[in-house]
């Protein structure tokens, strides 16, 4: 029933615009494209695939006309799902556009789900699931970094290097079926020193890609960095001002944030995600206290901690908190209010235990923050630069990869541990195929067939 359906979406944002595209997709797609829209009379009909051409659209039911668009027809299956395709190109206003979308649906299409272009597309064999997942990464993408991994993914990066993965694992799952199926036959079948050789490097490469979930996290959504202190320190006042805008509130009451706020910032090719947090004290009432715990559950996954002190007070039990957050954490200190008179120095929290790089800095008079701009720069680049790196460096960005990948390595393990213990080929072979599974599920590839392909051609079975 699904298959059979014809979708219809505004491809372009919401809003005005010079330009907006309706797109259809499915069997229906040119049937109903054509009952909306016709060919000026100079042009030949039924359209011409695969060539923009303009016409003019019309309530098919009054003859009433609302626009002048053009529209390009691209068959199946080479289309962008795989399915015929129609595009009308309307003027971009939202009236409008609902009206022709309206047109459609009267017409028998129904509207799309979020993503159905693409699940089409990758039901039709157009894309694989990475290369779905990396046009999502495109369209999200804050930075340079970002962008570059979102396109070396969606040019198949990533999806080659599983699937060089898989042809390994299915190679070899191949020989190990042949020595069940053809034990007493004379047939050159590689050693079990050889297929745990295999297992390893397979194993190796994996590892490789599974590890390299940091950095391409890092690439995609940003360093994590979490602005914590006691309250009234000035947190809230150094987040706005590294923003550049009166994001948060500021009062002169402690206490003030009660909830995360998180804004992104670039600093240069780097995304710094960047949470303002409630102050660090002993909760006064319910609501502080589940802000405090949120405080807290975000410093714990940031990469890097901006510790703010508030020079102008002296040392509080507060203050020592904080101190417990940044031990064995990377972390800034930044000593705030240096307008004021100083009351709180380095020399007092070095003494205190705290063993980190500090900036001072004014959120009042902006003293300080180019200071603490390039500290941040240079924590965020060193901090984004670990893990593996290279220009043809495959590298995962979203924690199904990784999930997939740490079970295809689990299997590989027990794999090569049945090997060394000298289990049967039937053994060895389950762990081998679990491996494959789980390496398939980030491409969303199939695999029996594959497998099969592989005996019949490289051991002529049966010729
Ligand atoms: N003189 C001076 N005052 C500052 C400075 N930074 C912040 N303040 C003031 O300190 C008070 C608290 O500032 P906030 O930015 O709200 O502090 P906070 O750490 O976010 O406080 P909570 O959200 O309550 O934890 C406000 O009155 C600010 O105007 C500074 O550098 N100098
Ligand atoms: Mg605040």
């Amino acid at each position: 029933m699904y298959e059979a359906d014809t979708i219809v979406a505004q491809a372009t944002p919401p809003g005005k615009g010079a330009v907006a595209i309706v797109r259809l997709s499915g069997p229906q797609a040119l049937a109903i494209g054509y009952r909306l829209w016709r060919p000026l009379k100079s042009h030949t009909e039924p359209p011409k695939p695969r060539r923009l051409m303009l016409g003019e659209i019309r309530d098919p039911g009054s003859g009433r006309p609302l626009d002048r668009a053009l529209a390009i027809f691209i068959p199946g299956p080479r289309s962008l799902t795989g399915e015929d395709v129609v595009e009308l190109h309307c003027h971009g206003g939202p009236y409008l556009v609902r009206s022709v979308i309206g047109l459609a649906l009267a017409a028998g299409a129904r509207i799309a789900e979020p993503g159905e272009f693409s699940r089409r597309a990758f039901l039709n064999g157009r894309l694989d699931l990475a290369q779905a997942e990396a046009i999502a990464d495109l369209v999200e993408a804050r930075s340079e970094g970002a962008l570059a991994l979102a396109i070396g993914q969606l040019n198949g990066a990533l999806s080659a290097r599983i699937d060089s993965l898989r042809t390994e694992l299915i190679q070899l799952r191949a020989h190990l079926e042949a020595e069940i199926d053809f034990a007493d036959e004379e047939i050159a079948l590689p050693s079990r020193r050889e297929i745990a050789g295999t297992l390893e490097a397979v194993a190796r490469s994996a590892a490789v890609l599974h590890d390299s979930f940091q950095r391409g996290r890092i690439i995609r959504e940003g360093v994590r960095a979490t602005i914590v202190g006691k309250p009234n320190a000035g947190k809230s006042s150094l987040f706005n001002l590294l923003l550049g805008s009166e994001r948060a509130i500021v009062t002169a009451v402690p206490g003030t944030t009660r909830d995360t706020l998180e804004e992104t910032l670039q600093l240069g090719p780097w995304t710094l995600s960047l949470t303002d947090t409630a102050g660090v004290r002993k909760a006064r009432d319910e609501v502080e206290q589940l802000g405090v715990e949120r405080t807290r559950s975000h410093a714990s996954d940031a990469h890097l901690l901006i510790a703010v002190f508030d020079t102008s007070r002296p040392f509080e039990r507060e203050d020592a908190e904080v101190i417990d957050l940044c031990q064995g954490r990377r972390a800034i200190a930044t000593l705030n209010k240096i307008d004021l008179t100083e009351r709180l120095g380095m020399a007092d929290l070095r003494q205190r235990g705290l063993q980190i790089e500090s900036v001072r800095v004014s959120a009042r008079t902006a003293d300080g923050i180019v200071e603490l701009r390039d500290a941040l720069a240079c924590a965020v680049s060193e901090i984004a630069e670990k893990g593996p790196a290279g220009e043809d460096t495959a590298i995962i960005s979203r924690e199904r990869h990784q999930a997939a990948l740490a079970r295809t390595l689990e299997a590989l393990g027990k794999a090569r541990e049945s090997v060394f213990s000298g289990m049967p080929p039937e053994i060895v072979a389950v762990d081998v195929t679990a491996a494959t599974d789980a390496l398939s599920e980030i491409t969303g590839a199939v695999n029996t067939e594959d497998i099969l392909d592989v005996i019949f051609r490289e051991f002529c079975i049966g010729k």
